[in-house]
């Protein structure tokens, strides 16, 4: 009976996109690999690893593939743990989340956004994880939130939107990572660079026993470059609720005449930070609906239309917050 429930939605799902991805898998060279059995810490060495001879002048290129990789790490979320510890554990992170190696010149610059809201714990613990990780892979990046502020339902994509935009006003990124809040990754030879396609990071995640949950999957952690990006019109600004956005931004790669690059399965690893349901982030009942129609709605729908009242932009320690009115559904369909 599960197993029938389990084929009739994944032809539910596959009649939605009608579209079937090739996947491009990411190579990287491991220099000093663990066995599996050996889970690493993620702090493990950090200090040498920013100290190493801050050099002065012109920076000669960091190497394709970072020596501080190790592989798969321990990921246990430590108890008592405050915002504060993760600052005095980061001492190299400078305001408004950002870092760059010392010693070299990184070749990649990725900006990491997390749409976000009532998620503190989460937070907490991603930022805990993240800094490290990008660190031993020796990138120079910036972390963003993009809060929403108020009480109307949440929308991930017009806040990825959001930050997409906000981020590019700071630096010329050549990677962006659009991250949920709640998920860890567990192997830094996932690397948080950007490929010739988007990529779809998170393929291995523990709430789907570590494989896609279908094919076409596109959700929690992806990357693009801005031309990526601007290709596809950026995200859909509508799909107000939980559900569907995901779905509809495959189906734009796929309309935009791009296909999906994935890590290999060992490395795009995750683990799901457990949680209640989101108050204000019910299900979307449209999104059956409106995803029959991203072939119609994606070029008018996106980046060209994106609409939103700009609340604050604080450099923290640990990130750079976005605050960010993006109206409500309501809002939204009176004014069209
Ligand atoms: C899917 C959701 C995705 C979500 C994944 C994993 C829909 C649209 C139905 C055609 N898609 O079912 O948004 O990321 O589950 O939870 O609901």
């Amino acid at each position: 009976m599960a197993l029938l429930y389990k084929e009739g939605y994944r032809k539910r799902v596959a009649y939605f996109f009608g579209i079937f991805y090739k996947s491009e898998p990411t190579s990287v060279v491991l220099i000093s690999p663990r066995n599996l059995s050996q889970l690493g810490d993620i702090y493990e060495n950090l200090s040498l690893i920013s100290k190493s001879a801050v050099r002065e002048g012109v920076l000669p290129y960091c190497p394709e593939t970072s020596p501080f990789i190790g592989g798969p790490l321990r990921v246990v979320l430590p108890e008592n743990l405050s915002l504060e510890d993760v600052v005095h554990k980061n001492p190299y992170v400078t305001s408004g989340g950002r870092y760059k190696p010392s010693d070299c010149e990184s070749t990649h610059k990725t900006a990491v956004i997390i749409p976000h809201r009532n998620r503190e714990q989460h937070l907490k613990y991603l930022l805990y994880f993240l800094h490290p990780f990008l660190q031993r892979q020796q990138l120079n990046y910036g972390i963003y939130i993009i809060h929403q502020a108020g009480n109307t339902t949440f929308n991930r994509a017009k806040l990825l939107n959001v930050g997409f935009k906000e981020a590019m006003k700071d630096e010329d990124w050549d990677c962006m990572f659009f991250h949920d809040v709640d998920l860890i990754p567990e192997d830094d030879r996932n690397l948080y660079t950007c490929d010739r396609f988007p990529k779809h990071a998170s393929i291995a995640m523990d709430k789907f026993g570590y494989k896609l949950p279908y094919k076409s999957y596109f959700g929690g952690v992806s990357a693009l470059t801005p031309e990526h990006y601007m290709k596809m019109n950026g995200f859909p600004n509508n799909y107000w609720g939980w559900g569907g956005e995901d779905d509809d931004i495959a189906i734009r790669v796929a309309l935009s005449g791009m296909l999906i690059s994935r890590p290999s399965v060992q490395f795009g690893r995750y683990k799901m930070i457990k949680h209640g349901h989101d108050k204000g982030n019910e299900q979307n009942p449209r999104r059956f609906n409106m995803l029959t129609k991203t072939r119609r709605t994606w070029k008018q729908d996106g980046m060209n239309s994106l609409q939103y009242s700009f609340i604050s932009k604080e450099l923290l320690p640990l990130y750079t917050n976005i605050t960010v009115d993006i109206g409500s559904e309501k809002g939204i369909m009176h004014r069209t």
